[in-house]
């Protein structure tokens, strides 16, 4: 193991290619489109693509039902020997789409059962899945945590849907705000591996990203991955403020290092699509569209 990482972390991350930089070099994850539902709205979220949470938009994601995710997850192990991790993180919220994404973790954990099985999730729903996600042996979940002050929050999620009603405003950042922190704290409780991932939004919540990060290593979060909001006008648009633009590269730069020193900072994040396939950076996902993949398994 590298000399700053516990021997007993470096074995739960050294083939998850997010959550070590060595790794990523060596193994590949997939991505499976099997939770297209969300209970929450991001101003910057254009629905007809990827969850932003994690994903590049560009082009809507095939989206899948668990059994046809189960034999692309075999497909791809076939042919991609680096395959090391399953990942589901959208095309909405994978922990919303609970059922969706139970049954496919529990069908591919059943025909690959070393495949190790990660989840990204905007956290509002999690907290009430988290002994299950423990009992499905799922060791890397990331939190998408966009601020922890409601004000701030406001002015990113215009609306969430919370146990059978909708609310808005400031109510709304901080109800999801609670759920997030209280996800993270069982999350460390079950000793599962956390990342917390956050979208730097220029003038809306920049700056406030260095409180994110205290808070979130405060409570024991594994690793913080910051990331450029993605604004060009064919991605959609940023829904609060007309004309938001995404960060330069320098800001980010900038951000990483005022970062540095505070939570374990993520560097190689490809903000992969909900359906990625393949090393980060080398995506293969076209060789595995549903038409390429036979139905007899
Ligand atoms: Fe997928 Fe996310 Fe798991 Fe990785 S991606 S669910 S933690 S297996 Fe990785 Fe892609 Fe960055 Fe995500 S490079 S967007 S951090
Ligand atoms: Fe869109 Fe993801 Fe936000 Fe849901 S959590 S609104 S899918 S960006």
């Amino acid at each position: 193991a590298p000399d700053d990482i516990d021997p007993a972390i470096w074995e739960r991350i050294k083939d998850h290619p997010c959550f070590s930089e060595e790794a990523h070099h060596y193994f590949a994850r997939m991505h499976v489109a099997v939770a297209p539902a969300c209970n929450i709205q991001c101003n910057y979220c254009n629905r007809k693509y990827d969850c932003a949470n994690e994903s590049r938009p560009g082009v809507a994601s095939e989206k899948l039902t668990p059994d046809q995710a189960l034999r692309k997850v075999i497909a791809v192990a076939n042919e991609v020997p680096q395959l090391s991790v399953l990942g589901i993180a959208g095309p909405g919220d994978a922990c919303y789409d609970w059922k969706k994404t139970k049954a496919t973790f529990e069908r591919v954990a059943r025909e690959i059962p070393d495949i190790k099985l990660c989840i990204s999730t905007n956290g509002l729903a999690l907290p009430d899945h988290v002994d299950e996600l423990a009992e499905m042996n799922v060791d890397h979940v990331t939190i998408t945590i966009n601020m922890v002050d409601p004000e701030i929050g406001a002015k990113i999620y215009p609306w969430i849907f919370y146990r059978h009603r909708r609310y808005t405003g400031i109510e709304a950042a901080r109800i999801l705000h609670e759920r997030q922190m209280l996800g993270l704290e069982m999350l460390i409780k079950k000793d599962i591996l956390t990342k917390i991932n956050s979208v730097m939004i220029p003038g809306v919540n920049d700056a406030h990203l260095v409180e994110v990060n205290k808070w979130v290593r405060d409570r024991g979060a594994f690793m913080h991955n910051v990331m450029p909001l993605i604004s060009e006008p064919s991605h959609g648009t940023y829904y609060g403020l007309t004309g938001q633009r995404g960060p330069q590269p320098l800001e980010l730069e900038a951000l990483h290092d005022r970062l540095e020193g505070g939570a374990k900072l993520m560097r190689h994040c490809r903000q992969c699509r909900a359906d990625a396939v393949g090393l980060l950076g080398d995506d293969r996902r076209r060789e595995f569209t549903r038409d390429h993949i036979s139905s007899d398994v």
